[in-house]
């Protein structure tokens, strides 16, 4: 029992009731930032028109008090303009690098990620998703590949994808939290990535050392455990073979911390000559 406000969630679930869809993902981190309570309506892929009533074709949809909003980005806004408390965007420039981060997050990881993963994304579906889901992938996304070409060989290409998240990792050396002390939506689209990623790798994206793990399993844990459940796969345990490159930059070069100015006359710069 709650006497916290609830608000109508509906998801959009793999076989093992866990949630697949990022968006999702992101909308339930929004929602528990705010401190509601979530009742969620479960589902698969097929009948998500139906399940809205006719209203759309993709998730998440939320109800608040019998309003229906829409859309992962307008809920977000929707939630900051009727609770204002805790924002989730600190004014609109937030918004513009929430967005950058989020986009580049898509082009570097999901991209690669979806080719890797998609026939156990097919396979982790309820059953009576996996026609609709082997269809609309490899007309939709995949150009008419079968899903089975698309994830061969992946063991030759995930070890190229944790280099490229050197610019996440640079990012909270300095901070907890992309949203400084404590999260916000930044770090709820960012998480959501992994989220989805570890609610369909059967094989670890990420080594066990890698840097992000920190933030990653902080992340997960956040609102008692809201990215944790038992349907989901360790996003650790990635073996990289010889050859393959390295998946972050060792503490060094580039990760010293500044310097400190201590303002004119300190310069250790030798005097510039003098004309004689
Ligand atoms: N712009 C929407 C995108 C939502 C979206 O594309 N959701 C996908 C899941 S990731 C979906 O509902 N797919 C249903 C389908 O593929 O039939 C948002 O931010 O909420």
């Amino acid at each position: 029992m709650t006497d916290r406000h609830s608000v109508t969630l509906y998801d959009l679930n793999l076989a093992s009731g866990c949630t697949i869809s990022p968006f999702v993902w992101r909308t339930k981190y929004a929602l528990a930032h705010k401190g509601l309570a979530i009742d969620i309506v479960p589902g698969g892929f097929t009948g998500i028109l139906e399940r809205t009533g006719g209203r759309s074709e993709r998730l998440p949809a939320i109800i608040d008090n019998g309003e229906w909003v829409l859309d992962s980005w307008l809920i977000a806004e929707y939630l900051d303009g009727k609770y204002p408390e805790r924002p989730l965007f600190e004014g609109p420039s937030m918004k513009v690098l929430t967005k950058f981060i989020d986009q580049w997050l898509w082009r570097t990881a999901i991209g690669p990620w979806f080719r890797c993963y998609i026939l156990d994304y097919h396979n982790l579906s309820y059953p009576h998703d996996h026609d609709y889901i082997r269809t609309t992938r490899e007309t939709m996304f995949l150009g008419g590949q079968k899903l089975e070409d698309v994830q061969a060989g992946r063991e030759e290409r995930l070890p190229l994808v944790p280099p490229l998240l050197e610019p996440l990792r640079q990012l909270l050396r300095d901070t907890p939290w992309l949203g400084g002390d404590t999260p916000n939506y930044a770090d709820y689209c960012a998480l959501a990535v992994f989220l989805w990623t570890a609610s369909v790798a059967t094989t670890p994206p990420l080594t066990d050392d890698d840097p992000l793990r920190d933030w990653l399993d902080r992340g997960f844990d956040l609102y008692d455990g809201l990215g944790r459940h038992p349907g989901m796969h360790s996003l650790f345990g990635l073996q990289l073979r010889e050859g393959d490159p390295a998946p972050f930059l060792k503490a060094g070069i580039g990760t010293a911390p500044a310097p400190v100015n201590r303002g004119a006359g300190t310069t250790p710069f030798p005097e510039p000559a003098r004309a004689a």
